[in-house]
């Protein structure tokens, strides 16, 4: 494949996984949430006074106004204002909702979400492709209460990019629940899940976002992760992610989403091919 083909294919992808996420977004949570009046007098009137005060402090010019303009037009365009929320703002979202929390750290979920996956037993292997490049990680480990009461039958749903960045159900051309899996733990709580390793994920550069990346001269990277979401009856359901040690944007997620507890300590798999890796799952009582 030519240099052009692939960068054409990956900008391609690109343009359509704002569109399913936007489409995604609606089905599932579109139009419900807060309308309280007063919260919605107090923080849009704070936010518009945000917006007014940059533009007084820093001498706002037509010119950069109407650029503002056209650029909130094209998000919406390119179907890219859950990919704006959640790489810019959500991760604020997160820390306010889980601050309460004693067990184990959550982070944002980002855009790509899909529930209803494939249910696969504790140890099972997730939906992949014959050839899935990528490789193989064994992620184990154990779903407890905070008091140490292991959560038998705890439900484990993962999430992640292939190993050139691209999520089914957002990039055409990967098979509908590629690495996407249910997964319920044993009668100890524990789950073996067989995936492979996801790659670093640029997040798509040839839309609304990726060109204020470009215009304001930052970089589009997320570092390497597992999406995970932990739930048990009568327990709060834990919404986190996953990275691994040594990948350079641990440092400087472009979402804010990388936090010390999360990163793992993977090691070579004991009489196999690949990694393996244990990590462990405190949830809160509700
Ligand atoms: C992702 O894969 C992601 O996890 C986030 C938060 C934003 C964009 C792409
Ligand atoms: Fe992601």
């Amino acid at each position: 494949m030519s240099d052009t083909s692939y960068v054409d294919e990956v900008a391609a992808r690109a343009a359509e996984s704002g569109r399913t996420a936007t489409e995604q977004f609606r089905q599932r949570l579109g139009g419900g949430g807060a309308t309280d009046q007063a919260r919605v007098d107090l923080l849009a009137s704070r936010v518009i006074k945000a917006i007014n005060e940059t533009v007084i402090e820093e001498r706002v010019t037509y010119e950069e106004y109407n650029a503002l303009k056209a650029w909130l037009i094209k998000v919406g365009e390119d179907g890219e204002w859950p990919l704006f929320m959640d790489v810019w703002v959500e991760h604020s979202v997160e820390e306010v909702a889980n601050d309460h929390r004693s067990g184990s750290k959550g982070t944002i979920e980002g855009p790509y979400y899909v529930p209803d996956a494939p249910t696969e037993p504790w140890n099972g292997t997730i939906p992949m492709r014959d050839d899935e490049p990528g490789r193989p990680l064994l992620f184990q480990g154990q779903v407890r209460a905070v008091d140490g009461a292991p959560l038998a039958g705890a439900k484990v749903e993962l999430w992640h990019a292939d190993n050139l960045g691209f999520y089914s159900q957002f990039a055409p051309g990967v098979p509908q629940w590629n690495l996407r899996g249910t997964f319920i733990a044993n009668d100890e709580g524990r789950f073996e899940i067989h995936t492979i390793e996801p790659a670093p994920y640029q997040i798509p550069t040839d839309g609304a976002c990726g060109q204020l990346i470009a215009a304001a001269g930052w970089h589009a990277w997320r570092p390497a992760h597992l999406h995970l979401k932990v739930s048990h009856p009568g327990h709060e359901l834990l919404t986190t992610q996953l990275y691994f040690p040594g990948d350079p944007h641990n440092e400087d997620d472009i979402a804010g989403a990388v936090k010390p507890e999360l990163i793992l300590a993977p090691r070579p798999r004991a009489g196999g091919d690949g990694y393996e890796v244990d990590y462990d799952f405190v949830l809160d009582p509700e």
